[in-house]
């Protein structure tokens, strides 16, 4: 799906995104699954042709073994089905959420209800690739912000940091809620650059170091004022637990894909709330399919800031479902049968480059 323009970040520029769908048939009707495996493994160890090999291979073959407890336990037996193979979550998510996503529609219940969703709407943030020029990423923020989305996330790299923070908060003052995202560009060797952005106000830094380097967040976090917050770093709610207990972050960016499903990101949710800390979820230019399954995590109550939960015209100018769209800075929470949207077949099919089905027994 070719993106409305391109998405820079720390570790490249993306200017379309291959989407691995999972439709999961049953004899009570379908679900869908998006996988947020992106091509390469930049942001993370996965990439969308592993993910469907994993599948494939031993993934969905593992549901059809285990097919008793599917029925008996319905969606949560997946993750139980997967777990003795060793992470590939953004594949098991994928799995998950088809099964999850059949079986709610079969029975008429909503993702917002079966995941705990308190609010019928969620405030919408915006994440902001990097670009060649401040006037140009001040023009890009400023149509965000007259878009009525009501928090900016800048991505940052060094070099490319310290100054469109500081043209941001000038050109928009500093009610604007703002924060950045280093997709692991940084060493603790930074640390007293970084703090110089504490002069500006931010809700948080993101993922400023690598992701197995939680220790280092945790010394990064006693020598910078803004608020750690994690996203590569947080791969289950075990790890959320002792990322917590260290003193890495004060705040986790909640991402269903990268966590294995959106049973375990409630769990995250959950273990936050226990310790007083504040999630958001974050993004994966979802399609609509994910995109509402997101909005519909992001209204849990622990979800106190605003998401990465943006239009689908953010990243394309024709999603694959009906538009998911924003008002007054806020995005519905969609209330029909499991996801609540479904890919229009004629769109879906324009963008197809190939399918394959498997027959489970
Ligand atoms: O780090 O949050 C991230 C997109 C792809 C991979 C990683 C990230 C992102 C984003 C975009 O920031 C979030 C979105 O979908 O709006
Ligand atoms: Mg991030």
């Amino acid at each position: 799906m070719p993106l409305v323009s391109p998405f820079r970040t720390s570790f490249g520029t993306q200017t379309a995104r291959d989407v691995l769908l999972l439709r999961a048939v049953t004899a009570d009707g379908e679900g869908w699954g998006e996988c947020v495996a992106m091509s390469d493994p930049l942001y993370s160890s996965e990439y969308v042709d592993a993910t469907a090999d994993v599948l494939r291979r031993f993934l969905v073959p593992a549901l059809a073994d285990g097919s008793e407890d599917l029925r008996r336990h319905g969606a949560p037996a997946v993750a139980a089905l997967l777990r003795k193979f060793k992470g590939h979550r953004m594949a098991k998510a994928a799995l998950e959420m088809a099964v999850l996503d059949a079986e709610l529609r079969a029975s008429g219940r909503s993702w917002a209800r079966e995941l705990g969703a308190v609010h019928e709407r969620v405030p919408s943030g915006v994440s902001v690739g990097i670009y060649d020029s401040i006037p140009v990423l001040l023009d890009v923020v400023g149509g965000y912000l007259d878009a009525g989305y009501v928090r900016i996330k800048l991505k940052i790299e060094p070099g490319w940091d310290l100054e469109p923070v500081r043209a941001v908060r000038e050109r928009f003052g500093d009610d604007v809620l703002l924060q950045v995202d280093a997709n692991t560009a940084y060493t603790l060797r930074d640390a007293r650059h970084l703090s110089k952005l504490d002069d500006f106000d931010l809700l948080l830094i993101e993922q400023p170091l690598e992701e197995e380097d939680v220790v280092g967040h945790a010394a990064l976090a006693r020598q910078v004022r803004t608020p750690i917050c994690l996203d590569e770093s947080i791969v289950s709610a075990e790890s959320a637990a002792a990322a917590i207990e260290l003193g890495a972050c004060s705040i986790i960016n909640i991402k269903p894909g990268r966590v294995g499903g959106y049973l375990e990101a409630v769990r995250i949710h959950d273990v936050a709330a226990a310790h007083g800390l504040a999630v958001w979820c974050g993004g994966m230019l979802e399609t609509g399919l994910g995109r509402a399954a997101n909005a519909a995590l992001g209204a849990l109550p622990g979800f106190t800031l605003p998401g990465d939960i943006s239009a689908s015209d953010r990243f394309y100018q024709t999603d694959i479902t009906a538009p998911l769209t924003i008002e007054d800075g806020y995005m519905q929470v969609p209330t029909g049968p499991g996801l609540g949207v479904t890919p229009i077949p004629e769109i879906l099919d324009a963008v197809t480059t190939s399918t394959e089905w498997i027959q489970l027994r």
